[in-house]
Formats: structure tokens, sequence, C-alpha cells
């Protein structure tokens, strides 16, 4: 698939999609919305992808939307209505898609930018990421997930103190917060993040989605829901190849090899 404004590569079930528009900071214009719509609808079809890393090209990983766009800036424009049509949809598929997503920071995250590293189930960051929400110094609401995504790592009086007052986050600071998972050096990032993203591909693919499920749904669920919800999710897990060679494996005392079936 030709793209203008993200590239993408596939190792090993792994599929990379870099933002990749490094003069602007990977700021995100239209093009930039309906190609990743377009690539990830397409991640969610492609069985033989069973891990996705998201990350920048350039200096930046993403400066959140583009302020110099037609779209932003001059003009009245329908935020409402650009938050549905462009980024809500992204931010659903990233969260909904059934395999494990890794966000691989190599540099600023602001605004949307960082949203979108949010939306992602893991953040690896190079010592040189820095997270800025950048929404309140423009008198905007955090988006794109936001204000579910932060309070959820680190707290509701702490995400309303990142949202207000809106200090820089370094990668040690994000580190702590448990806003990232694990940070490298800038020339160690792309091992550290093929590391991980390896070893999720070779993983049990769909008992990991039915996991995330079954994460996912905690937000909304009450423990009778919840426990009613894990059944279900272990009913389907309990009926996947993997979960016998997972068994196999574990009685002739060998690694397992998971197909993601
Ligand atoms: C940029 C941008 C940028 C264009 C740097 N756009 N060019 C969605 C839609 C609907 C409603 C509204 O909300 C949203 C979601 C949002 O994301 S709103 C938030 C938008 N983002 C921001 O407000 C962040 C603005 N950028 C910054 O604060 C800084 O540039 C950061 C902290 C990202 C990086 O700072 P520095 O490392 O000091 O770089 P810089 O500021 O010098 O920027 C380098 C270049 O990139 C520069 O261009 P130039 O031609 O002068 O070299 C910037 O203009 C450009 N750039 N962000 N969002």
């Amino acid at each position: 698939m030709e793209y203008e404004t993200i590239s993408v590569s596939d190792e090993r079930n792994v599929r990379t999609i870099t933002l990749d528009r490094p003069d602007d900071l990977n700021a995100i214009d239209e093009r930039v919305t309906a190609e990743l719509q377009k690539e990830l609808q397409g991640v969610a079809r492609d069985r033989a992808v069973r891990c996705l890393v998201l990350t920048g090209a350039g200096r930046a990983f993403c400066a959140g939307q583009d302020l110099k766009s037609a779209s932003a800036g001059d003009g009245p424009m329908d935020f409402t209505a650009a938050l549905r049509r462009r980024y809500n949809p992204v931010v659903t598929a990233l969260r909904e898609m059934e395999i494990p997503t890794i966000a691989s920071v190599n540099g600023v995250a602001a605004g949307a930018g960082w949203s979108l590293a949010l939306a992602c189930d893991l953040r690896i960051a190079s010592t040189k990421a820095k997270f800025v929400v950048a929404f309140g110094s423009i008198g905007l609401v955090p988006d794109s997930g936001m204000t579910l995504t932060l309070p959820r790592l680190v707290g509701h009086a702490k995400a309303l103190e990142i949202a207000w007052l809106g200090d820089p986050i370094s990668a040690e600071s994000a580190l702590e917060l448990g806003l990232v998972n694990r940070v490298a050096e800038p020339d160690q990032l792309a091992a550290a993040t093929r590391e991980w993203a390896e070893r999720l591909a070779k993983g049990p693919t769909k008992g990991m989605g039915l996991t995330k499920r079954a994460i996912n749904a905690s937000l909304t669920n009450d423990l009778a829901a919840q426990l009613e919800y894990e059944a279900h999710m272990q009913g389907i897990a309990g009926r996947t190849k993997d979960y016998n060679e997972g068994v196999r494996a574990f009685i002739e005392k060998r690694p397992a090899e998971f197909t993601g079936e």
C-alpha cells in the first residue's frame, strides 16, 4: 500500500507503522488520520500481523494536530466533527485491535500525538522522548482518548495536574509515573522495541487478544459482569489451538510453539 504520510514495514509477524512527516514533527493532518484509519483496518484483518508497533520518523514521535494545516487555526473548525470523523476511529481501532500494540516513542509526543501513544497497549520511550499535553496551552480539552487513558495510568489528581499545568514530562518521570513501560537509550530504542514486539508476536495471539478485550471491558464492568465476561473469554480461549499447544508443550517439557490460532 502506497501512503504519503506514513510508512509501513513487516518483519516476523510485526507490522511497524512510522508516522513520516519529520519536517513537521510528524504532526497529524487530514492525510495522516485517513491513512492511519486505512492501515489499521488492514492490520485488524491480516492474521499474519501478530503485533503492531507505532513510531515516528526523525526527532519526534508526533506533535499532535497539524496546527499549520488548512483544517486548523484559521477559520472556524468543527472540532467535534473532526474528532468523530478523523481521530476517534484511529483511537478505537488501536484500543480494540486484538493484537498487542506498542508505541515506540522516539522523541516528543504532544497533544493528540501523545494520545495515540496512550491508545497503544504498551509504551517504550527513548531517553530523548518528552511528553507534552499541549491541549491546555491552546485552551483545549485533552482528546483522542486521553481523558480516559491518562487517569487510568497515573490516577485522577495526577491526570488533572498534567492536563492543567502542562509541564513537559521526561522519559524517566514517565517511567516512574507508569506512563511508559520501559525506557531505552536512543540508539537502543529500536532493538528494545523489536525484542518485545517479536516476543509478543510469537505468543498465543488469540488468548492475548481476548485478554485485551477483558481488560478493556473492566473499564465499565462491575465485578459480577467482569467475572461473567472472563468466563466467556476463557470459553473461547480454551477452544484455541494455542491452548492445546501450550498444555502439550508443558507436559512434554518443551517451549510452546504458538501459531496464533
Ligand atoms: C508543528 C507542530 C504542529 C504543525 C511543531 N503542527 N507544525 C485534534 C483536532 C481537533 C481539535 C483539536 O485537537 C486536536 C488534537 C491536538 O493534537 S491539539 C494539540 C496540537 N499540538 C500542539 O499544540 C503542539 C505544538 N507544538 C509544540 O508545542 C512544540 O513544537 C513541541 C513541544 C511539539 C516540540 O517543540 P520543539 O522541539 O521545541 O520544536 P519546535 O517547536 O521548534 O518545532 C519544530 C518545527 O515543527 C517547527 O516548524 P519550523 O518550520 O519553525 O521549523 C514547528 O512549527 C513545527 N511543529 N508542532 N502541531
